[in-house]
């Protein structure tokens, strides 16, 4: 079935000229809407805007412009249905039979420091996947069905089948058409995923999308970045993809000023880096190793947040990966210098931090760029497969935190709490974090069993020469006995921050108001492996 109309309606541009130009020559009549006409009537085209094909105007600041039953009937019609087909012409419906539709930019929206809740809800697109989803479903059979295209890299395959067969291939068609519901499935997902991470006074239970949305088929579209020396050990080769539909997060918005190539331990360890500092709202520094931070501390200056967080575990540190999440001036640089560090991460440095960076020639140091966004989804390879989730971007609503103890926490303890919990979403499971004073003081991480965890974090504290009187703790997920609570009490903790949700959660605070501990249970679990 020849194309006859195609209705384009773009955000990115690239390209569409160019493309509407090779349409009108091979006879297409052409629809678009507002921006896109315009920019198609200015190259000489003849174009028919929606709102005059309808007889609606665009309303409510261009919210509904293409919600209409002659272009959803247009697209949703079965091209071999007489009944279709009648119908279409008793509403006097004209066919469409190619759509040419991109979204708007919610991803790189957000990813700007400055972007606004409002301008994140204006770019949510609705009127685009509407149409998409619909032309997609009706990419038909053999005999023809809608041709819809997401991507201007597209354009030259479409008209190439045009030319050769005076229509689109039904193989092209639902390549195209899995494509756009890989496209909205991940553009629904990030929408999710941003509403997710903003404060709200009541947590939502289940952040999650619906379970039925989730899609039967997913596309991983990725870009070669680098080709790595090597994988995680030298004999296992490596590549670097970045994927260009996540427009935040450290792969998007990093700038390397000096140092050899990122290894692939590197960029696994920056992004883990990277994740956990830019969580923090005020000044923070954090040093991981092995993909878990072995040291976090906050601090009005760069440098003084280093020092801190440096003390947690030196030993761990060295050769580490350490994050800012503020300029790193020569204080801070000096400080850094004097430990053999792997890479460095954070929004800026000043001139003189540089200079002295550039002492260091193997120092990798990377400018980057901050933003609210993160990745729509997580994704782990197990054999055979991929698990995937929305990522765990949940900001937990302190006040809807509980204290269960008979003790109540000082101003004091609650903001150890508070840092201890942030820090030990970001440490693996299972996760025991020691903290005071702004400070990471034992991290305990990775152990099969919740009270080994709370061994480690003590004795690695005591290594390091820090006190653990007056400290609080955060456990990643509840405590299943009394017994790692037992452990954080003898070694000094006063307080306790956990999720709870234990069968044993009685007898647990029990052992806590016989210990004189204050405990806050957080309603949130936070694993992470
Ligand atoms: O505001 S919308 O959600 N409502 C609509 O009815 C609608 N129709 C198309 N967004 C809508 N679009 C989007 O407008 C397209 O997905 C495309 O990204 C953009 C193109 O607008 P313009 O041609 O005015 O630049």
């Amino acid at each position: 079935m020849k194309i006859q109309t195609a209705l384009l309606s773009v955000s990115d541009k690239t390209g569409i000229v160019e493309f509407a130009q090779a349409l009108a020559q091979r006879g297409v009549r052409l629809l678009s809407t507002g921006g896109t006409a315009k920019l198609l009537q200015e190259a000489g085209l003849t174009v028919t805007e929606v709102a005059d094909h309808t007889g609606s105007p665009e309303i409510l600041d261009g919210r509904v412009k293409t919600l209409h039953p002659k272009i959803h009937g247009g697209l949703l019609a079965r091209r071999d249905d007489p009944q279709h087909l009648s119908t279409l012409e008793q509403h006097q419906i004209d066919r469409i039979d190619m759509l040419v539709v991109n979204l708007y930019p919610f991803r790189e929206t957000i990813a700007k420091a400055d972007c606004t809740f409002a301008d994140a809800v204006e770019n949510i697109d609705i009127g685009g996947p509407a149409m998409l989803r619909a032309a997609a479903k009706n990419h038909g059979t053999a005999a023809g069905g809608v041709t819809v295209i997401i991507d201007p890299n597209d354009y030259e395959r479409v008209l190439n089948e045009i030319d050769a067969h005076g229509m689109t291939s039904y193989g092209l068609r639902l390549e195209l058409a899995t494509k756009v519901y890989a496209h909205t499935a991940a553009y629904d997902g990030a929408i999710a995923s941003y509403l997710s991470s903003l404060n709200t006074k009541e947590p939502a239970q289940d952040q999650s999308p619906d379970r039925n949305e989730w899609p039967q088929t997913l596309t991983l579209q990725v870009q070669q970045h680098q080709i790595m020396r090597y994988g995680e050990n030298p004999h296992q080769s490596a590549a670097f993809y970045r994927d260009p539909q996540v427009g935040a997060g450290l792969l998007a918005n990093y700038e390397q000023l000096q140092g050899k190539a990122l290894s692939y331990n590197n960029i696994a360890d920056a992004d883990a880096a990277w994740e956990c500092v830019r969580s923090f709202e005020t000044g923070a520094c954090v040093i991981v190793k092995h993909a878990n931070p072995c040291g976090v501390a906050l601090g009005e200056t760069a440098a003084k947040a280093y020092q801190n967080a440096f003390k947690t575990d030196p030993t761990s540190a060295f050769g580490g990966i350490i994050a800012f999440n503020q300029t790193v001036d020569s204080a801070a640089a000096n400080a850094v210098s004097q430990q053999f560090v792997e890479v460095l991460l954070a929004p800026d440095y000043t001139e003189e931090a540089l200079a002295i960076f550039a002492e260091k020639k193997n120092v990798r140091v990377l400018k980057v760029k901050s933003g609210q966004a993160h990745n729509p989804f997580d994704i782990k390879r197990v054999g055979g497969g991929w698990l995937v989730q929305t990522p765990d971007t949940y900001r937990d609503n302190s006040d809807a935190f509980k204290v269960v103890s008979e003790k109540q926490p000082t101003t004091e303890q609650m903001q150890d709490m508070l840092f201890a919990w942030n820090v030990a979403k970001y440490v693996k499971s299972n996760a025991i974090v020691f903290c005071g004073q702004g400070m990471t003081l034992g991290v305990g991480a990775g152990q099969m069993s919740r009270v080994d965890s709370a061994r480690i974090a003590s004795i690695k504290a005591e290594n390091a020469g820090l006190s653990l009187q007056n400290s609080a703790v955060a456990s990643d997920a509840f405590f299943p006995f009394r017994d790692g609570l037992d452990v954080v009490a003898d070694a000094g903790a006063t307080c306790i921050i956990q999720p709870g949700g234990s069968i044993r959660d009685d007898e647990v605070i029990a052992a806590a108001n016989e210990r004189d501990l204050v405990m806050v249970f957080t309603g949130t679990r936070h694993f992470r492996h």
